[in-house]
């Protein structure tokens, strides 16, 4: 697999199958190191014509008999070769995306190793999808279904997590057999194409895996336009998700959705005040805030306010900001120039609406960070419910307290979103932590911990964060779909005008 080295500076092309590809209209554009601003790679600029030629390649791939025929276990074997080679170039694909989107180098370390984790957890499941056989009022009729691969799957990608974000879908699509077409984001493609480099090593039968790379608007437009693309797995902001949406209504192509989120993150009375508060800063500072289930909304009981904020304080000034591939950094820069420019405009925004900001609200003073899109933990208290800043997803390092004062109040304000992806919630009461996640409207819920995630724990949100799920068994009919069989073994002839309806 190519190295740090290897990439920069250098063009990198498409991967359509099984091939490098320059693109079609000849152009790239530069990916800019968020730690200065500077260009690191060039990224091919696809357009139509490239999709056009990585879907031929995938619906081909598709009736390829190496793919089409291979067993269920020995697809399995495959993705579980895949796994093991990501596993043992894990170090060099945590530094890739470190390097393109300013992620801690100790988060992309865990997070590409639970990407072969989740390939593996798919690779065993390959040969597990059963279908069933049902039971008819009908002597003499065998009725089974089988489930089946979907077809050619689009999978657009963000920058934030983008491995991982992949590994959700692109692990239960080909052990289920699908052939599919990524086009990560423009703005973090490296780790993407250097992942190819594996897919070719594992074996996969060229056009099975096909990436290419560009802008939304242009390549990720002419994706979901596609009338040959099957189903889309979009990952991204809710007002591109909706867009995509039509896009793939116009052919009746599937969507799965995971979007946007503005989570509740609530503290009661009894909770245990210091995990509370690492939980809390976990929730809205880990990863800068870029996280679409970023705990952003901090809820807190009225009669603990003040001693919960004093902490919570403490911890936000405490923060190390820095260059993330160093030690004891604990929030690198915002991964790119557009995301500073939109946090900073939503701090002015939170102002403006009378907020009061409590810490942070701007890039910090050390020099050495000057260069790189870096902004300081935030948070703004006196927040309602109802202003700008606690109902618009920023998707940065920026919380906004807000007191409650009833159980019944803070179901309410917890729900007072158009999203629902994530929500948290610390007490010490069992009773409490259950009745809080059956009333609140989100697809996961954590209990006196925040951000734990598993490749075998089934997530979608709710609202406007989305639908469709990703991880868990779940994925294996999100990316399938069932035929039914119906065998009539009476061998009688039946009245041709007639139904059988009922012997
Ligand atoms: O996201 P987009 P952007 C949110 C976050 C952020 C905002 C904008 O609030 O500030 O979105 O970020 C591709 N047809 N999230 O602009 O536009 C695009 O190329 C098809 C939340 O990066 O959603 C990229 O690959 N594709 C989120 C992907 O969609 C299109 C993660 C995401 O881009 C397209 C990222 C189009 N017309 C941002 N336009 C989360 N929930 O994790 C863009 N794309």
């Amino acid at each position: 697999m190519r190295n740090l080295e290897q990439i920069t500076g250098q063009r990198l092309s498409h991967y359509i199958n099984g091939q490098w590809h320059e693109p079609s209209n000849g152009e790239y554009f530069d990916s800019l190191d968020p730690t200065n601003a500077q260009p690191w790679y060039k990224v091919a600029s696809g357009d139509a014509q490239d999709i056009e030629d990585a879907v031929s390649a995938a619906r081909a791939a598709l009736k390829n008999p190496q793919w089409q025929r291979m067993s269920q276990t020995d697809r399995g074997h495959m993705v579980r070769r895949l796994a093991q080679l990501i596993d043992e170039n894990r170090e060099m694909l945590a530094r890739i995306e470190t390097r393109d989107n300013g992620k801690l180098l100790r988060e992309t370390r865990a997070q590409t190793t639970i990407v072969p984790d989740t390939f593996s957890y798919f690779a065993g499941a390959a040969d597990k999808l059963e279908g069933t056989t049902i039971p008819l009022n009908k002597p003499d009729m065998l009725n089974y279904t089988v489930r089946e691969p979907i077809g050619v799957v689009g999978i657009i990608v963000p920058w934030n997590s983008p491995l991982y974000q992949l590994a959700w879908t692109l692990a239960p699509c080909l052990a289920i057999g699908n052939t599919v077409v990524i086009k990560p984001s423009e703005h973090t493609s490296a780790s993407t194409l250097a992942l190819m480099d594996l897919v070719e090593q594992a074996g996969f039968p060229p056009g099975v895996v096909n990436v290419v790379t560009g802008f939304g608007p242009v390549a990720g437009e002419a994706l979901t336009r596609h009338p040959h693309i099957a189903k889309i797995a979009f990952t991204g902001s809710s007002e591109t998700g909706k867009r995509v949406a039509a896009n793939a209504a116009s052919h009746l192509a599937q969507c799965n959705m995971e979007l946007g989120g503005k989570s509740p993150h609530c503290v009661f009375d009894d909770a245990d005040l210091d995990r509370a508060a690492n939980g809390v800063v976990a929730g809205i500072f880990a990863a800068a805030g870029q996280t679409c289930v970023a705990g952003s909304r901090i809820f807190v009981q009225e009669s603990v306010y003040d001693a919960f904020l004093d902490k919570l304080l403490t911890r936000t000034r405490q923060i190390k900001l820095g260059d993330p591939t160093e030690e004891g950094v604990q929030v690198g820069p915002l991964a790119i120039r557009e995301q500073l420019e939109k946090v900073t405009r939503y701090v002015e925004i939170a102002k403006a609406e009378g907020a009061t900001l409590l810490s942070g609200g701007k890039p910090p003073e050390d020099p050495a960070l000057s260069e790189g899109w870096y902004f300081e933990p935030t948070l703004f208290t006196d927040v309602d419910n109802s202003m700008r800043i606690a109902q618009e997803e920023v998707f940065g390092p920026v919380g906004c307290v807000i007191r409650f004062s009833t159980e019944e109040e803070l179901t309410e304000l917890a729900n007072a979103t158009e999203y629902g992806l994530a929500a948290g919630v610390w007490t010490q009461s069992m009773e409490r932590g259950l009745r809080f996640a059956r009333e609140v409207e989100s697809g996961i819920v954590w209990v006196n911990t925040y951000r734990a995630a598993s490749f075998a724990t089934p997530v979608g949100g709710f609202k406007n964060s989305g639908y469709g799920s990703h991880n868990g068994l779940e994925s294996l009919r999100e990316y399938s779909r069932s035929k039914s069989v119906m065998l009539d073994y009476s061998g009688k002839a039946q009245d041709p005008f007639v139904i059988r309806v009922k012997e």
